[in-house]
């Protein structure tokens, strides 16, 4: 089983002695976390499909086989997984103006242009790398599942966002209990594109490096509450910014309806917020703008994460360095 990598490698060795120092150190920053995936969790809309999951390892194993630099492999996608990729565009594009903010809706304007983006292909995630860096510098490399929350968000300290390469089953295209294809390149190579969400995010992953167990829990809470499920106003209106809302039209309409819980985003409540991470939240957390999340998280960092060291990254060695206090 090629997921039993896991084992082998363990992070607990890693955590205190060891963070990603160069770009290329992501490539020991890969450890999944396996309670969703289809082999092991009955209520995966692929458990019993036995040719999906065999098409999910083999897309799987691109990303195992992946090292820093090399170009990511194509995937030729079948129909079924075409599909499903047109149901979700094309849903998540009638709700683009009345539900999506204005950073997602103009980016996808330009991914329109520029790669082609649309509902009728899959696009490959080398390409949208390719865009990505150009506009922000972010890059995209092949990730086989969920990983931990500390490999993840230390990928975004240098810039790099890991993406699952599969596609959801197309039994239940509304919402995926798990990452996958749809889920980020839909949902998070729009907002990744953006500059200023681009550094909130590398802010996120900075916070993070060599923190510790529980801090890494509260970052990765306010990722989940932000990055992933966060609201904004907009013109008074609630919009979403949140890539698992972008990807999933099921939670999209959840969201914005009266059904769930909405409370203004406040960092120290927030990152200790329970969450729901099997089906849509019970609540949400609205930002009166993504500048002014930025700025109450960077807050919160100073007053509540303490490291030895302070660090930044520096873009020409594409290195985390740390700074001299003393
Ligand atoms: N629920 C999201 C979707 O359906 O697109 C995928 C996920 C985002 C975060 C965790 S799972
Ligand atoms: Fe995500």
């Amino acid at each position: 089983n090629i997921f039993d990598v896991q084992v082998i490698r363990d992070p607990t060795n890693v955590k205190d002695c060891w963070y990603p120092k160069h770009i290329s150190d992501l490539d020991r920053c890969n450890h999944l976390i396996s309670k969703y995936e289809p082999d092991l969790d009955q209520d995966h809309p692929g458990f019993s499909d036995k040719q999906y999951r065999k098409r999910r390892q083999m897309v799987a194993n691109i990303a195992f086989s992946y090292t820093y630099g090399d170009p990511i492999p194509r995937i030729e996608y079948t129909e079924d997984e075409k599909r499903t990729w047109k149901a979700v565009f094309d849903k998540v594009e009638d709700l683009l103006e009345s539900h999506c903010c204005k950073q997602f809706r103009d980016i996808l304007e330009i991914l329109k242009k520029e790669v082609g983006f649309c509902s009728e292909k899959i696009p490959q995630l080398e390409d949208l790398s390719n865009f990505l860096k150009r506009r922000t510098g972010f890059s995209l490399r092949p990730a086989a599942g969920l990983l931990s929350a500390r490999d993840f968000l230390a990928s975004l300290a240098f810039r790099v966002f890991q993406c699952t390469q599969y596609i959801r089953h197309h039994n239940a295209p509304h919402h995926s209990p798990e990452p996958d294809a749809v889920h980020e390149l839909l949902g998070h190579v729009p907002m990744l594109a953006d500059p200023q969400f681009a550094q909130f995010s590398q802010e996120l992953g900075i916070a993070s490096i060599g923190a510790s167990d529980a801090d890494i829990e509260k970052i990765a809470t306010l990722y989940w509450f932000t990055v992933e499920f966060g609201l904004c106003k907009e013109n008074g209106k609630l919009k979403a910014y949140g890539a698992g809302l972008l990807s999933s039209y099921g939670e999209l309409l959840h969201a914005l309806s009266d059904k769930p819980e909405h409370k203004p985003f406040e960092p120290s409540a927030c990152a200790v917020q329970a969450y729901q991470d099997q089906d849509f939240q019970d609540i949400y957390f609205v930002a009166e703008t993504l500048e002014d999340c930025q700025f109450k998280f960077r807050r919160w960092v100073e007053e509540n994460i303490r490291r030895p060291y302070d660090l930044w990254y520096n873009p020409f060695t594409q290195t985390l360095e740390v700074l001299d206090s003393t």
